[in-house]
């Protein structure tokens, strides 16, 4: 897959000009490393890739670019895991720059993939919905073996997470809460899907019918959420490498931030509001 964007999801973003690259930091290696108790991090520099270990094996959620998929497996081995112990992958969502890596990994390793329902015909056709015509947005189809719903849980070794399906920036957006413990206390992880607008259109002619109430309904009940522990598909929702930098310091581990989440989440509403405003706007401009 090329990592070039066509114009047409620059004018979606509101950029003008002629197309331009996925941006760097999407590919740009980082050291893997340990986040907070069994979670690690085996990402690139922009893009999120967790390790979750149990006693039965390891879950991988999310596979990064189709291009980072060698280095995402040597960081699992660098974390002295063999890639066979991966028994199960999950994906926050079904867009390539998260999901692209899923095929490879799951050949490499043998695990199941488990996803919702919403983001099922995305994963196993490969494209992005809405964009189908754009095979820049294209990623390896995969096969989904389980449909993990709202509320379901997903369960190795006796760790268990919770999926929380939050539909708007894909149609089955999937956060995962886990309950993990540092320095003798509990402390809940929100591993974030997204809800930003990104290249969707909401109106007039929407990515997926209803994608307007979906994303209101999925705002209300994110900021139900309390999670001390927030840890995003992108590096620069929750200043991952200032974080990492802080781990070696004495204290509290960095990713305990309270409040952190909500913020985000307010802050993308305000982006969601501000796209439906400039859609409806552009939708209502005469051409010419
Ligand atoms: S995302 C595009 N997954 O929201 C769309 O960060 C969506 C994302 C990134 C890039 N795009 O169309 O280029
Ligand atoms: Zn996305």
């Amino acid at each position: 897959m090329k990592i070039a964007f066509a114009a047409s999801l620059l004018v979606a973003f509101g950029v003008a000009g002629p197309a331009t690259a996925a941006p760097a930091a999407w590919t740009q290696p980082m050291a893997p490393f340990q986040v907070i108790d069994n979670v690690y991090y085996v990402g690139s520099a922009g893009i999120a890739a967790w390790i979750i270990k149990t006693p039965a094996g390891l879950i991988l959620l999310d596979a990064g670019m189709p291009e980072y998929v060698p280095t995402v497996e040597a960081n699992i081995r660098t974390l002295g895991f063999k890639l066979s112990d991966v028994k199960i992958l999950l994906n926050s969502h079904a867009h390539f720059d998260h999901s692209g890596g899923l095929a490879r990994i799951k050949a490499d390793t043998g695990a199941k993939l488990i996803a919702s329902e919403g983001d099922r015909l995305a994963l196993e056709r490969g494209v992005y919905p809405g964009w189908e015509q754009d095979h820049s947005l294209d990623a390896p189809p995969v096969k989904v073996d389980r449909v993990v719903a709202d509320g379901g849980t997903v369960a190795l070794g006796g760790v268990k997470l919770t999926a929380m399906i939050t539909p708007g920036h894909s149609a089955g957006c999937t956060n995962y809460l886990l309950t993990v413990r540092d320095q003798g206390a509990a402390h809940t992880v929100f591993f974030f899907c997204s809800a930003s607008v990104a290249a969707n259109r909401l109106v007039p002619n929407p990515q997926y019918p209803g994608i307007v109430a979906d994303y209101r309904r999925t705002f209300a009940r994110l900021k139900t959420v309390r999670a001390d522990v927030f840890l995003a598909p992108h590096a620069e929702f929750y200043d991952l490498a200032g974080k990492r930098g802080r781990l070696r310091n004495p204290g509290p581990n960095p990713f305990i931030v309270p409040g952190e989440m909500q913020k985000l989440v307010a802050a993308m509403e305000q982006g969601f509001v501000k796209a439906l405003a400039e859609q409806t706007t552009r939708s209502n401009t005469p051409k010419h």
